[in-house]
Formats: C-alpha cells, sequence, structure tokens
C-alpha cells in the first residue's frame, strides 16, 4: 500500500431524470462502489459522486404526457433513485442534479471561456420541425420507413432490424413520434463548439487517459477532421438558456458532464475540501469516470475539450465497460428481464446481486451475461456454500457446543491464515484493477482450501474426545473466513458488518486482514445469507413483466383526469336537444400503433359511415368493438386529429386508461336511432 492517502474523485454516469433504475444501470454503479469502498478501506480519501441527469427533450416531453412540470418530474426520479441507490448498498458522498444554481453557473463559465478563445462558431442549420407539436425534433423523436430494408416504425437515426443508421430526413414517410404529423424542414441559427481545435491535444490524451482497446477504436475519428459539435437547442427545451441569446439553450450534453464538476463543488462546499484541488489542479488528486461503452464519445472527445477549453484538468482515467445482457440476450420488456432496480429488491437480496456482478466483471469493455440460473447457483453454491458455510459450521459449534470463545489456530491452521493474508497485495492489485472476477475468484479459492480443512479435521468427531483440537480448528476456520469477509467487504458491506459484529470488533480496513484473533469471544451467530429459491426468480420476472405493461397504460390514464364527483352547471332542455346522439355500429377497429391510447373506429350511425379516433385503446382491443353497438355523438364538429379526422364521439364512462366503459343500447335498437 502506497504512504501517502491518495485523493480520489470518481462518478458514474449520471442517469436520466426520466425513468427508474434497472438492473443495466446497476453495472456500472455497483462496480463504481466496490472500488470506492476499496479504496477507501485501503486509507485513501475516495469521494464518489453522482447526480441526475435532468435536462433535456425526454424529460420535457416525459412531464408534458404526465401533466406535470418537468421539476415536478425530476424531483419525483430523484426520491426514487436515491432510494433504489441506497438499498442496492451503493454509497454516495454526495448525489446532485445537474438543474443546480452551481451546474448553471458552471455552464456560463464553460462557455464564457470557450467563447473568448474562439471556439465558437454559429450558422443556421435546417431541422425538422413538428408544427403540431410546435417543436424541433430530435432524432429519437422522428419515426419513419427505415431507407435501407423498408421495416417500419424505426427511430430517426438507426434501424432496430437491421442496424442502419441515417439521418431522419432518409427515412420514407418521418412523421413525429409523438403526434404523428410529417415534420416540416426549418432553419435555425445554431452554435457549435469548434471540436477540431482540441484534434491534436486529444490524439494524445486518449492514450493516456483510457485503456488501449478504447483509444484505439476511438482513434477511427481522426482520419478525418473533426466536426463541429452543435452545442445549442431551440426552445421549448427544458435546461438553461445560453447567455447573450434569445431562446436558445445548451443541449443537454454540455451540461451533463458539468454536473460531475459542480456536483463535486457542492460536496466540497458540504466538507470544506478544496474545489480548485479536484478540478484544477491535477498534482495531488486523481479523478475517475465509470462509464458504459456507448458513451464513450463523449467522455472521451467532447469533454476532455471543454475541460481544456475552460482551463480545467482532465480525467485520470475514463473506466469504460460493456453492457448487460440477460440470459444471453438483451434485456426485454416482454420477457420480464428489463428489470427494474425496485422489482429486484421486491424479491432477493441485493448483495445477491453485487456478488454475482463482481464475478462477471473484469474490467474490460466486454458485455456481461446475467444468466439467471447461474446466478442462482453461483450464490448458492459459492457465497452460501461455499464461503458462509465457514461462518455457520465453526461459530455454530464454538457457540453452541462449546462456550463460544476462541482458542489459538494448530500449526497447519496457521498456515492456512498465513496464506489467506498473504493474498491481500494480488486481491488488493485485482481491486484496483477493476478485476473483480479475479477477486472473487481468489476468494473463493481460499474459501476451497478452507473447507477442505474443516472437512479432513472432521471437528464434528472430535468434539467429545479432544475439545482444544477441536476449538483450534474451529478457531483456525473462523479466522479464515474473518479474512475473507474483509476481503468481500467492498461488494458486500453489510454482510460483513455482520461479520465484525460476531467478532466484536470496529469497522475492518484492509489493514485488519494481518490481525488473527485468538482467544476471544464470538456473539450469537446471525445469518449471513439465505438460498436463493428458484421460485423467486419466476416471481420476479413475472412483477416485472406486468410492470412494463401497466406503465404503458399508465402514460394514458394519467392523463384523464378523475370525473366521478364532478358538479357541472344545469343546462336547459333545448341545450340537451341539441346534442345529436345516436346508436352507432362499430364495422371496423384497429388500433394506431405510434399511439399509446388510441384506437381508429369506423361506425354506421345508419346508412352514414363515420371515423372516430378513441381513446380507449388501454381499455379496449379492436376486435372486442367490432359488431357492437355503441352511443355516438353524432353533430361534433369534425376534429382534425394527429392520426386523421375524428367526426364524432363514442361514449364512455370511468376514469380514463384501462378503466373505461364504453356504453350501448338494451338489445332491439337499430344504428342512427336518435337517443333522447
Ligand atoms: N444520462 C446520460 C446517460 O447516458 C449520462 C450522462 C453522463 C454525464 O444515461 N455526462 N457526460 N458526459
Ligand atoms: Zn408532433
Amino acid at each position: 500500500m502506497s504512504a501517502q492517502p491518495r485523493k480520489i474523485l470518481m462518478t458514474c454516469a449520471l442517469p436520466y431524470a426520466n425513468g427508474y433504475i434497472h438492473i443495466g444501470h446497476l453495472v456500472e454503479y455497483l462496480q463504481a462502489d466496490f472500488w470506492n469502498r476499496f479504496q477507501n478501506m485501503r486509507g485513501h480519501q475516495c469521494v464518489f459522486i453522482c447526480a441526475d441527469d435532468t435536462h433535456g427533450t425526454p424529460i420535457m416531453v416525459k412531464a408534458r404526457e404526465l401533466g406535470i412540470t418537468p421539476e415536478a418530474l425530476i424531483a419525483k426520479s430523484f426520491d426514487e433513485h436515491t432510494k433504489d441507490f441506497k438499498d442496492f448498498q451503493i454509497e454516495f458522498a454526495h448525489f446532485g442534479s445537474t438543474n443546480s444554481k452551481e451546474n448553471r453557473e458552471l455552464c456560463e463559465e464553460f462557455y464564457k471561456k470557450m467563447s473568448a478563445k474562439g471556439h465558437i462558431a454559429k450558422r443556421p442549420i435546417d431541422q425538422l420541425y413538428c408544427e403540431h407539436d410546435g417543436m424541433f425534433l430530435p432524432d429519437r423523436f422522428v419515426k419513419g420507413t427505415c431507407p435501407k430494408c423498408g421495416a417500419k416504425e424505426q427511430y430517426g437515426d438507426s434501424c432496430d432490424v437491421c442496424g442502419a443508421t441515417y439521418s431522419p430526413a432518409e427515412m420514407k414517410d418521418s412523421h413525429c413520434s409523438l403526434c404523428g404529423t410529417p415534420p416540416v424542414k426549418k432553419a435555425s441559427q445554431h452554435i457549435f463548439f469548434k471540436l477540431n481545435d482540441f484534434k491534436n491535444y486529444l490524439q494524445e490524451w486518449l492514450p493516456a487517459h483510457t485503456a488501449p482497446e478504447v483509444s484505439k477504436k476511438m482513434m477511427e475519428w481522426f482520419a478525418e477532421d473533426l466536426r463541429d459539435w452543435d452545442i445549442s437547442r431551440d426552445e421549448p427545451y427544458f435546461g438553461f438558456a445560453i447567455p447573450g441569446e434569445e431562446k436558445k439553450f445548451f443541449y443537454v450534453w454540455v451540461d451533463a458532464p458539468m454536473g460531475y464538476v459542480s456536483t463535486t463543488k457542492q460536496w466540497c462546499a458540504n466538507s470544506d475540501s478544496s474545489f480548485e484541488e479536484f478540478w484544477k489542479n491535477n498534482q495531488s488528486t486523481e479523478v475517475y469516470h465509470f462509464i458504459g461503452k456507448d458513451i464513450t464519445y463523449f467522455h472521451t472527445l467532447f469533454w476532455p475539450a471543454l475541460l481544456k477549453a475552460a482551463d480545467f484538468r482532465s480525467p485520470t482515467q475514463v473506466f469504460v465497460h460493456g453492457h448487460l445482457m440477460v440470459n444471453g440476450e438483451k434485456m426485454s420488456k416482454s420477457k420480464g428481464t428489463f428489470i427494474a432496480a425496485r422489482t429486484y429488491l421486491n424479491h432477493l437480496n441485493p448483495e445477491f446481486l453485487r456478488y454475482y456482478y463482481a464475478t462477471k466483471l473484469g474490467g474490460t469493455i466486454d458485455d456481461i451475461d446475467l444468466n439467471l440460473e447461474d446466478f442462482v447457483s453461483r450464490v448458492n453454491s459459492d457465497l452460501v456454500g461455499k464461503i458462509t458455510n465457514l461462518a455457520s459450521r465453526g461459530a455454530q459449534m464454538l457457540k453452541k457446543k462449546m462456550d463460544g470463545v476462541m482458542s489459538i489456530p494448530d500449526t497447519q491452521g496457521q498456515k492456512l491464515i498465513t496464506m489467506a493474508q498473504n493474498s491481500s497485495e494480488e486481491i488488493a492489485k485485482h481491486y484496483e484493477a477493476r478485476d473483480f472476477t479475479k477477486v472473487t475468484h481468489e476468494i473463493r479459492a481460499l474459501a476451497d482450501e478452507a473447507n477442505r480443512y474443516f472437512d479432513e479435521k472432521a471437528p464434528w468427531k472430535t468434539l467429545e474426545s479432544d475439545p482444544a483440537a477441536t476449538k483450534q480448528v474451529l478457531t483456525t476456520t473462523l479466522n479464515v473466513f474473518r479474512i475473507l469477509s474483509i476481503y468481500l467487504k467492498p461488494v458486500l458491506p453489510h454482510y460483513t458488518a455482520k461479520v465484525e459484529k460476531l467478532f466484536g470488533e470496529k469497522p475492518y480496513l484492509w489493514s485488519d486482514i494481518q490481525k488473527t484473533l485468538s482467544n476471544s469471544r464470538i456473539a450469537d451467530y446471525e445469518h449471513l445469507a439465505n438460498r436463493i429459491e428458484p421460485d423467486k426468480i419466476t416471481a420476479m420476472l413475472e412483477e416485472s413483466r406486468a410492470l412494463n405493461e401497466s406503465m404503458m397504460k399508465k402514460t394514458v390514464a394519467v392523463k384523464t383526469p378523475p370525473q366521478t364527483s364532478e358538479k357541472t352547471a344545469e343546462i336547459e332542455f333545448d341545450d340537451f336537444m341539441k346534442i345529436d346522439l345516436r346508436i352507432a355500429v362499430v364495422i371496423e377497429a384497429e388500433e394506431i400503433k405510434e399511439a399509446d391510447k388510441l384506437l381508429r373506429l369506423k361506425v354506421d350511425i345508419g346508412g352514414e359511415t363515420r371515423q372516430i379516433i378513441a381513446g380507449i385503446k388501454a381499455a379496449y382491443s379492436p376486435e372486442k368493438l367490432i359488431g357492437r353497438q355503441v352511443l355516438v355523438c353524432a353533430n361534433l364538429k369534425p376534429r382534425k386529429m394527429k392520426f386523421g379526422m375524428s367526426e364524432g364521439m363514442v361514449l364512455a364512462a370511468g376514469e380514463g386508461g384501462s378503466d373505461l366503459f364504453v356504453l350501448s343500447p338494451d338489445s332491439g335498437a337499430k344504428p342512427g336511432q336518435r337517443v333522447k
């Protein structure tokens, strides 16, 4: 261990405030948490910060859909995210938000520096604009037919079917994903960061600050000049206004990395530390970003260039990891493998996932696979069967069958203990390299040795005949177990806290590995980990599937306010007679794929056919309505809706969403009859 404690600042990618934390995110937060805890146990000052990423179009649109302000949406996500992290035992020094005063000030400061140094360019560009929604459409908000393979309803930037990438303008029948209107081209002035000014700097920076496999990939960009980066967005946009500009906002990817710096600033203010020491000076501190490979471009090109432009230090290293697969495939909402952190917690112990991810994470950019069968067997056979078994067998015998006081190890036992202690620098090296696969591998190998020793000595046989020798065996076994749980503490902090209690010791530091316990009294044995019952997995997947389904419907329900106890003003009889209610029969019904809640109906109101667009998709599948008689308001002024004309209104009761009941007449009524 180095003599001088290091000062380390580390970050994870900031989770978007428009969604929940899921097991894919956890691949990153958990490995970072292991690393942070390891560094602190080694006596270093490691500061782990993160924040919610709160700006941009998706957040604005989601809030609009829910009928709440973006501020209300991000407050809700903040509560949920911080609770999920806490329950997964992820411990940040500070968790902030990009929607903060500090972050706004930093964006302005960076922008002023960039402008003053001539790294900003301005020019008009054409973009797709939805006249119905009154906004420019980011690529992801345009849908249409893939220009390569012809698959329908693909996003504006890439095709899920054939994998082609393109610009939305190349797509056939492109339309706004929110309302279905074909977008128009509209020009507006944009502000660009001249990334190419930093080409030479970045070419040198990359290999020194990323793993070879990462910098090699990124170097491909340097074959040509680096393109200007568009850092502005037009209103309406939820974000920070660009100083000196009218109705222009910083693109979310400008203020997101800035969140690393502003959150550090908040932490420093709360803990009386020097912000300059972390972000200005790179002599005495280290800065690390943990990120997924999909956002490498932002973190290894734009970000170091922005920092350079604003005279800030750059990160020491950017640690890039792969994505999560479940059972060898991408996470899937319909298979239930797109699992929310909360759903997992409703069924399983968070430390099981922590342990399993540790066995899988090797510090490279390879994807990792959560194979659910393997997960159960790893936890049951390794964590419970191998490691925990040492404690449960050793401690229970010492406590229940003897006086609960350890003695000293026998010679063979002492060798085993020394061997376990001597692995400490090897294991520390693997932790440092984020090679948690090797960390857990070493720990399991030591547990195997200890189990072999225990079985060979068979203390249950000598309990009566040779209590002193028996005690020595138990003392050895417990000592090895204690060392293994110190090794595991960064991965299993709550588990190890129970071990500290068992041995009546203070919170373990890495240096505690070198101690051997003798003649000490142990506390009552508390269960450390139970086996996973496979039916827990089935139940979790089931809940996950149901959750994803209900979320699709919820968006619909929230939009319709409850109507039950509403009192309305009285009307005259003549007013009532103005409403032309008719019996109609549904002759065609189809869902509008692009809309969450709409069905397109054709109804016959007695010789005349009308198209009605009805918000009842969550409550009725189209085939349930075909042939059914319904009540229709027939003299409602036709309305041009996003998916065509709606020429009437089908009457229904209920709160909205799946809680909707279409009204029908008793049998005998005829289409076209007036309802009075
Ligand atoms: N919210 C983003 C994402 O991909 C990550 C932002 C990380 C912060 O989930 N920024 N930078 N650079
Ligand atoms: Zn639109």
